[in-house]
């Protein structure tokens, strides 16, 4: 499969995918985003691939968020949009996917990043690994069910702390409250994450895929989803998301207003 912003190949039943736009810390574009649901599509229909590492490229970003640049006009009919469309077709596949996904998180996971690593089944997080949910620095709230996820993961208390100061965690905070697996140095990151699908890959096929849908229905809540399309939508009619996105693209702090 060849891609603009992914790589991708399949190794002893393995899918590698790498998020690719090193420069913009891999964050995701709409073509990214895309490609994703693509590649998903792909594992999903391959009877070879037993399961999939997701990681982003470089030494400093898993992914750095959804791409600001992008979003920076939306209304919010198109940010309910973009959610919408998002959540269906990359985090909510991933999520319902009867292969298991483990997100190898190399560095900042951040936004949609972190959602990303979220909507998988298993977290291995590098020790340089910086996590957090911003997104109320832009005048936004998490969109791709990132204020679903992390209060399945980490509870309600920790949720709210970490989406409503925005401050980001170090993997080991991350790994004491439940939020990654495991942490491991940089240059054992994809090998642990082998290590595990390794042991996966020797065990019943169905019965893994029947174990994760079983998990996966444990913790859904489809009408917290819906909320947060609908809130995340409305975040884009505020005049404090416009003042984020432009302070960030200008590389200033942010001067909100509460409008
Ligand atoms: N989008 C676009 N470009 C980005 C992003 C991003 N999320 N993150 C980094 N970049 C770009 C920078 O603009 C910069 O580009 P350039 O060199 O052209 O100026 C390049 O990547 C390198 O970044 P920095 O120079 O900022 O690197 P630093 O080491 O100084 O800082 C940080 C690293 C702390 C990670 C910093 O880049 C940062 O704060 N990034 C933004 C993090 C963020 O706010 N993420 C959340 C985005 S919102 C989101 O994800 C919403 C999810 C729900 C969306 C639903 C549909 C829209």
């Amino acid at each position: 499969m060849a891609y603009q912003n992914l790589i991708s190949e399949i190794k002893e039943n393995i899918l590698y995918v790498t998020i690719n736009r090193e420069k913009a810390l891999n964050a995701l574009n709409k073509d990214t985003l895309a490609e994703l649901a693509d590649v998903i599509e792909f594992a999903k229909k391959t009877e070879q691939v037993r399961g999939v590492i997701l990681t982003g490229a470089g030494e400093k970003a898993f992914v750095a968020g959804a791409d600001i640049k992008e979003f920076s006009d939306y209304n919010g009919k198109q940010g309910e949009d973009l959610a919408k469309r998002g959540q269906d077709q990359v985090f909510n596949a991933i999520e319902n996917s009867s292969k298991p996904f483990i997100a190898a998180i190399n560095g900042f996971a951040l936004g949609g990043g972190l959602e990303l690593a979220m909507a998988c089944h298993m977290r291995i997080a590098s020790d340089n690994a910086k996590l957090g949910l911003p997104e109320v620095t832009l005048g936004l709230i998490p969109g791709y069910g990132g204020t679903q996820r992390l209060t399945q993961l980490v509870g309600k208390g920790k949720a709210i702390e970490m989406i409503t100061t925005a401050n980001m965690i170090t993997a080991s905070e991350a790994e004491k409250i439940g939020l990654v697996n495991g942490v491991v140095p940089q240059a054992d990151l994809i090998s642990k994450a082998e290590e595990i699908m390794n042991v996966i890959k020797q065990r019943a096929p169905l019965a893994i895929s029947a174990a994760i849908k079983s998990v996966v229905a444990a913790v859904k809540n489809s009408d917290g989803y819906t909320v947060e399309i609908e809130e995340f939508g409305k975040c884009f009619e505020t005049a404090d998301f416009k003042e984020g996105v432009t302070a960030f693209i200008e590389k200033r702090k942010a001067n909100f207003a509460g409008k």
